[in-house]
């Protein structure tokens, strides 16, 4: 039998976790559940906590200060895998992953993937109340690292994800290293370096109602320049191989 996690990193989440925390439970009453803060000023640890405190499934992982979501998914991945979880799951905190989804993401693992990717970029798969603006950077930024790091997927930057216990152990963790969204393009290069059974099933993602997006300029440029420098240094294996097959 598996046994699933399902983390939650947050924050300034006030006004959704309590909500999307509650959905999910509902949805997939099986699965526990890991809130991972990063001592957020708005209280949501304390939330989190409260939740926690009311459900022997919601555990909550407190970290000091805002080190970003690569970091913050790391120490989760570890904290699930000392435990013993066989599948760790990455979902947003925001209501724009769907917890109703997760059923699907998870027969997508049982029926043989190591990792499953929530796609928006599928078949099936789309956007709601997104702006234009964030649709173009959002195509834009999967075609840019699959055309650059080689990548078959066509949601690369997605987190909504599943992933084997076993997965997460081939992968190297100390090695991914990018602390904002070139965390989940990072993660996927990993995989797919790995060897790794990767697909990919169709979500729909909701733009967040409550609360501020943390995706910056700043978060953007890093996952742009790491994935140039990744798409470089990966390039002399592509050749060789491509020589090689002839
Ligand atoms: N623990 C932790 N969580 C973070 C950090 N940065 C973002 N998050 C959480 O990661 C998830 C994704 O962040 P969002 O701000 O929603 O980013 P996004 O979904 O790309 O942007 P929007 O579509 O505008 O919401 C949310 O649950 C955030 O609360 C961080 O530094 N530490
Ligand atoms: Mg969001």
């Amino acid at each position: 039998m598996a046994t699933t996690l399902v983390i939650i990193p947050t924050y300034n989440e006030r006004e959704n976790l309590a909500a999307v925390v509650a959905r999910l439970r509902a949805a997939t009453p099986d699965v526990d559940v890991l809130v991972v803060d990063d001592n957020s000023p708005d209280g949501t640890g304390g939330i989190a906590d409260g939740l926690a405190a009311s459900d022997p499934a919601v555990f909550v992982l407190h970290r000091s200060g805002k080190a970003g979501l690569g970091r913050a998914y790391v120490a989760a991945f570890r904290w699930g895998l000392e435990r013993g979880y066989t599948r760790l799951v990455e979902m947003d905190a925001d209501g724009s992953h769907q917890p109703e989804q997760l059923s699907a993401l998870l027969a997508a693992a049982d029926a043989g993937a190591d990792v499953v990717l929530g796609s928006r970029w599928v078949s099936g798969g789309g956007v709601e109340n997104w702006p234009a603006y964030r649709e173009v950077l959002s195509r834009g930024g999967s075609a840019y690292a699959r055309i650059v790091l080689g990548l078959p997927q066509r949601d690369v930057t997605g987190g909504y994800r599943v992933l084997t216990a076993d997965a997460l152990r081939s992968i190297r963790m100390e090695d991914v290293h990018s602390q904002g969204y070139g965390f989940q393009v990072d993660l996927l290069f990993h995989a797919q370096r790995a060897g790794l059974r990767i697909v990919e099933v169709p979500i729909t993602f909701v733009e967040r109602r409550y609360g501020e997006s943390k995706m910056t300029g700043g978060i953007v440029l890093e996952a742009m320049l790491r994935v140039t420098l990744w798409g470089i240094g990966a390039l002399p294996g592509r050749v060789s191989r491509r020589l090689s097959r002839g």
